[in-house]
């Protein structure tokens, strides 16, 4: 049967009068048809990946790229006058995470099914992924993000389980996902939620009665916790996904013909941060429901269980209190004391207790003593860990602590997003990489080749065409395409620095205006969405569109510099934003990234690095050499002594630089004031001056210099330019998930067929 007339049975009617949702529909239908039959039956120990986030994006194209079937389909569709690229926009993209870490958790389900690993997801089935964002009169708005529609991705079953929540009964349903493998096996991402939601419940923007967790329970991803409600409601969230997680993972084993007892051969647990870290309370007692005593348990757990730190931000780290524990999770409290006595026991330091002297609950802690493995997620976040975040329990175990450097999927992130990158790799190289990443270093033999290099050019001019296109149909917005693209897209933290790229950008205004024209035009992207409750982070945002307004209408800059916000920052966006990029700026404050994936993801596409020497950006450095990325600012070892020194003043270092004073005055000037709100103005520059907690100010001179010469290279030089790109590509091979995975796989799970 050809690939017309597969489609024509599930449409039921000719290609050419189907509507895009109907052929999506089918589309779907096929797919998990064809995905149903690469399901294996598990032998040996099987892997749940368990996170509150997957933040996985549409999936239709992936799908049918990694199911081999994405050339056949474009090709019947087009015979019928449809566009593939059409239908995937009727697909609603499913926001289940907030960034990095629910990134990573996917293309981690995409290596896991690639290399053939049983491995599954375990997570939430939120109604609402992250907030839609608008950009209206110059701040953020934030609106609810619908993604689930009658015929989804995510299959309804009647599998359920028991939860307890603040001790009433719930039902936890299971739905599943297929996840696709490149040419490989099919596993499942599990999601939980109750039948009971009821989305009516939103009120303005993504507001809603916190009380009512029946039917607020999985309505939004991580509601708001800058309230008591919102707290407790996402231990509710958390309780609900480890204990409904928990009971299908034994009863899974248990299946396979496990006797709990030999738990750790049928399954490895990876908690993913410690927003799962109820796991480990939750199995213990389970495993005591099946008649397993307190002390085997533990031993079970810690063997099953492995713990991944993405952090070293004490604010991101989650200490609950434990009044809420009691009223939440009251059947777990007694076994996390019983867990604390058992480290009281082990060591002496109170620092690494569970529980501390305030009564407040340390999930990490509780990590740590209780699974066989804690990693970081890049070089020098783990060496942080070790000599400093962690220092105490390295000491204790020093034989738990390993890296696994983080990686993301080149299917999506290369093969999907940038079909004419590989095209022409396919064509120089083969296409050995789609599943071996190392042999994009083939590609340096064509360092010195005028046309590959000529062809390389073109392809980027092309993607950022094509990202013009885009953003004139999306936003309005139109772009030079012959500028240089330097952009910054990840979640709006100051620890990640946007405010630094803003003070750079008035500095570049103030130049211009002087007569210092750079040697190429400057279009400065920016995609990023603050979390609701963070006011400095949405003042940035305020800050970067109005001192775009004020470029935009200005004759003498607006020729050569130009500031364009995309709308929504998301999975979506980021597949069009990154290939079309020349310069990618990773300039988090060192030791606060601690890997980052989209400086992995840029790299991969062919643009150089303008970054600190943070997270895996250090890897990075390594891979291309000196030469072939953008370096600058204080090391982390600068840093962590200046925090611990406790005498960085943000106001001597404005004081002492007129360029830095110039620019954070210019925050409050008429230019600025006239085009938005003072009040927002004012208070990030307050913030700036006098608090700096993130030192963007040291990191400003070192940082408009190595700018300044990236712009300079990029103009003097475009083949040389070019060459550059392609060491970048043929160096990111080390940056696939598929890597990073079978090290996993190699050091801490062990998995089976
Ligand atoms: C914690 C407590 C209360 C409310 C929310 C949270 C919370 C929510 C999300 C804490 C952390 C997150 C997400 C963290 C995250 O995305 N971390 C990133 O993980 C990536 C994958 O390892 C890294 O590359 C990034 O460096 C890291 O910032």
């Amino acid at each position: 049967m050809t690939m017309t007339d597969t489609l024509t049975a599930l449409t039921g009617k000719p290609l050419g009068e189907c509507t895009n949702g109907e052929l999506y529909l089918s589309l779907l239908k096929l797919v998990n048809e064809k995905a149903a039959q690469q399901i294996r039956p598990v032998q040996g120990r099987k892997l749940y990946y368990i996170s509150a986030e997957f933040l996985i994006g549409k999936l239709l194209s992936n799908n049918l790229i990694n199911l081999g079937l994405y050339d056949e389909v474009r090709s019947a569709l087009q015979s019928a006058g449809k566009k593939l690229s059409d239908i995937e926009e009727v697909e609603p993209e499913p926001s289940l995470g907030n960034g990095g870490l629910g990134r990573l958790a996917a293309c981690f389900l995409d290596s896991l099914a690639t290399l053939n690993l049983p491995g599954d997801g375990i997570g939430l089935r939120y109604h609402f992924g992250l907030f839609h964002q608008s950009l209206s009169s110059g701040v953020q708005k934030e609106l609810p993000d619908p993604w689930l529609t009658e015929n989804s991705w995510a299959e309804k079953t009647d599998i359920t389980y028991p939860v307890k929540l603040g001790g009433k009964k719930f039902t936890a349903r299971l739905y599943k996902l297929a996840v696709t493998g490149y040419e490989g096996r099919t596993n499942t991402l599990n999601l939980f939620d109750i039948d009971t939601v009821d989305e009516s419940i939103v009120r303005e923007g993504i507001s809603f009665d916190k009380t009512a967790i029946d039917k607020n329970l999985t309505l939004f991803l991580y509601p708001d916790d800058s309230d008591e409600a919102g707290r407790q409601l996402r231990i509710y969230q958390q309780y609900l996904m480890v204990s409904a997680g928990a009971q299908l993972i034994l009863a899974e084993c248990a299946a396979r013909g496990c006797d709990y007892h030999n738990l750790a051969d049928y399954a490895a647990i990876q908690i993913n941060d410690t927003h799962p870290s109820m796991v480990i309370p939750e199995l213990i007692r389970l495993l005591g429901e099946k008649g397993i005593a307190f002390e085997e348990a533990v031993e079970i757990v810690t063997k099953t269980c492995a713990y991944t730190n993405h952090t070293i931000l004490a604010e991101a780290l989650e200490k609950w209190p434990r009044t809420y524990l009691e009223v939440v999770v009251p059947q777990l409290m007694p076994i996390i004391e019983k867990l604390d006595a058992v480290v009281a026991k082990r060591t002496k330091d109170k620092s690494l207790a569970i529980i501390d002297k305030d009564g407040k609950v340390h999930m990490a802690h509780m990590d740590i003593h209780f699974t066989h493995s804690t990693n970081g997620v890049a070089a020098l976040h783990t060496q942080i860990l070790k000599d400093s975040e962690l220092k105490g329990f390295y000491k204790l175990y020093p034989e738990k602590f390993n890296n696994k450097t983080n990686g993301i999927t080149f299917r999506r992130w290369l093969m999907k997003c940038n079909p004419l990158l590989t095209g022409q790799i396919e064509n120089l190289i083969g296409t050995g990489f789609h599943k071996d990443a190392t042999q994009l270093t083939k590609l340096l033999a064509y360092e010195n080749d005028t046309s590959v290099l000529e062809q390389l050019a073109a392809i980027k001019k092309e993607n950022k065409r094509e990202l013009c296109r885009w953003l004139k149909q999306e936003q309005g917005i139109t772009m030079n395409p012959d500028a240089m693209f330097d952009i910054q897209s990840k979640r709006l933290h100051e620890y990640k620095r946007q405010q630094l790229n803003l003070l750079y950008l008035i500095h570049q205004y103030f130049e211009i205006k002087a007569g210092h024209l750079p040697p190429v035009p400057l279009v400065s992207i920016f995609g990023a969405k603050a979390a609701p409750a963070y006011i400095i982070a949405k003042d940035i945002i305020h800050a970067l569109l109005t001192l775009s307004k004020v470029i935009a209408a200005d004759p003498v800059v607006s020729p050569w510099l130009q500031i364009v916000f995309v709308e929504n920052y998301n999975v979506t966006a980021a597949e069009k934003m990154i290939p079309a990029c020349d310069l990618s700026e990773q300039i988090s404050l060192a030791s606060k990234e601690a890997s980052g994936t989209g400086n992995m993801k840029f790299m991969l596409n062919g643009a150089l690095t303008l970054g600190t020497m943070d997270g895996a950006n250090v890897e990075i450095s390594q891979q291309v050499g000196n030469e072939n990325i953008y370096i600058f600012g204080q090391t982390s070892n600068q840093v962590i002594r200046r925090y611990a020194a406790g005498d960085y003043k943000a106001s001597e270092w404005y004081e002492g630089d007129p360029n830095l004073r110039r620019a954070i005055d210019f925050l409050t000037g008429p230019e600025m004031t006239a085009a938005g709100s003072s009040e927002l103005l004012s208070r990030l520059q307050t913030e700036l001056k006098n608090k700096d907690w993130f030192q963007t100010l040291p990191d400003f001179s070192a940082y408009v210099v190595r700018k300044g010469q990236a712009l300079a290279d990029y103009a003097a030089n475009p083949l040389d330019w070019s060459r550059r790109c392609l060491v970048n590509i043929a160096k990111a091979g080390l940056f696939s998930s598929d890597r990073t995975i079978a090290e996993y796989d190699r050091d801490i799970w062990h998995l089976g067929k």
